[in-house]
């Protein structure tokens, strides 16, 4: 059943029935929700900025108290560590983000960094020692807000990405990732990858509506939807909104509400799963509603969980856009920045969330993850699952985003159970 981890007087430490402090937990949450809070109770913490760095400083200056060490890679991943009784094992991993969107949640990526936390906590306080050592870990820009793509901490560890260009990469006023890196401290020595991993756990909100409708305080994911980003350029043509006919215009505008409509209708062809999120990125000549807009930028973010049906909604775009051109008389430009595909997340990782949920009496079920998460480029190098519990209205990516004490506390004490299940050194 679990593993057989022993606490210091050598008896097994799941005969303790060992549970996490939810108010500690609660706590160290609302803590940190101070840092860069929004006027409508959110946060608006960019990945390497000031705000990034306190939180990041916070985190590092709570590990210390845990009895942790903590080293940092040259993508500022964070990997604190608690020693266990093989130091060679793999160590038994866990950790999210602290980087939010700029009309982001309390929630969202913190609660998976401060669970793990947790984890360590409650171990420190029952005396327990596991076989494997643990890490918490804080993976740099997972929201990708700033600077895209996303998850690009945890791509770059698993080898997905270069530094160089990861470090290339520029916010909206030229700023690099890697300057950014630098000017807050957080460029750190180790090479990204040079870290092995034994197995690897995120709890995370789930951040759509499922677990909520069904009443279930966990969620056990077996896996994350595959995830497109494009941006698409469309060019007409500026011309005098009086005297053109409509019929002579190269409107881009026009152009590109007819291409949202069709990438929205392939998504909704696509069943329940289809996922299609276009932005207005950019609209020229800008601040002139009598000239004929020549230029349109739109961001893109397709989904799906399978890998024909994603592939499809690709095609789609392709083909959509190629149309609309013709059909209107414009240039559009498509330009895929990020691609990735759908994943299945390790068995036995994903056993041992179940049966910790089981084993703690927590109403539970298997779904698969809407939202991307740094476990998918984890998976990619260690056996990984991730928890999920309720945010209220499955609201997230919002100032209002919200989650109950007794499910992040549910979700915690599963992290808990499904780490000890790996870690536990048997015999
Ligand atoms: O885009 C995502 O799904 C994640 O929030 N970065
Ligand atoms: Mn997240
Ligand atoms: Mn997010």
């Amino acid at each position: 059943m679990m593993g057989a981890v022993r606490n210091r007087n050598g008896k097994p430490a799941m005969s303790q029935g060992l549970q996490i402090d939810a108010d500690r937990l609660w706590r160290s949450i609302m803590e940190m929700a101070r840092i860069a809070a929004t006027e409508k109770g959110g946060n608006r913490r960019l990945a390497l900025t000031d705000d990034d760095r306190e939180g990041r400083d916070l985190f590092v200056s709570w590990c210390g108290d845990a009895g942790m060490t903590c080293t940092v890679d040259k993508m500022g991943n964070i990997f604190a560590r608690r020693p266990g009784r093989d130091p060679d094992a793999g160590p038994v991993s866990t950790g999210s983000h602290l980087d939010t969107q700029p009309t982001g949640g309390k929630f969202d990526g913190v609660y998976g960094v401060l669970a793990g936390l947790e984890v360590v906590r409650t171990l420190n306080d029952a005396g327990v020692e596991t076989g494997a050592p643990l890490e918490v870990i804080c993976w740099t820009n997972e929201e990708g807000a700033r600077f895209s793509p996303a998850m690009i901490g945890s791509a770059v560890f698993a080898g997905a990405f270069g530094l160089d260009y990861a470090h290339g990469r520029t916010d909206a006023e030229g700023k690099t990732l890697g300057g950014e890196l630098a000017r807050i401290g957080y460029l750190g020595p180790e090479e990204p990858g040079g870290h092995a991993l034994g197995h690897h756990f995120e709890a995370h909100i789930e951040q759509g509506p499922i677990l909520e409708a069904e009443g279930k305080p966990v969620g056990v994911v077996t896996g994350v939807q595959g995830v497109r980003w494009y941006d698409i350029g469309i060019r007409g043509m500026e011309a005098h909104a009086g005297p053109t006919p409509m019929e002579a215009r190269k409107d881009a505008v026009v152009a590109a509400a007819e291409l949202i409509r069709r990438l929205d209708d392939n998504a909704l062809d696509e069943g329940p799963h289809g996922r299609t999120t276009v932005k207005i990125a950019r609209c020229a000549p800008e601040g002139s509603r009598n000239t004929i807009a020549g230029e349109v930028a739109l961001t893109v973010d397709i989904r799906h969980p399978d890998r024909d049906a994603f592939d499809r909604l690709d095609a789609g775009l392709r083909r959509a856009a190629a149309e609309t051109a013709e059909l209107r008389k414009v240039g559009i430009g498509v330009d895929e920045i990020w691609v990735s595909p759908p994943v299945v997340f390790d068995a036995g990782c994903v056993d041992a969330v179940r049966r910790a949920a089981a084993l703690l009496g927590y109403g539970h079920m298997d779904m698969v993850s809407g939202a991307g998460h740094d476990s998918v480029y984890v998976s990619r190098v260690a056996p990984t699952a991730m928890i999920f519990v309720p945010c209220e209205g499955g609201v997230s990516h919002n100032e209002i985003e919200n989650a109950a004490r007794d499910d992040l506390e549910a979700g915690c004490n599963v992290l808990l159970h499904a780490m000890l299940d790996r870690a536990g050194a048997p015999g």
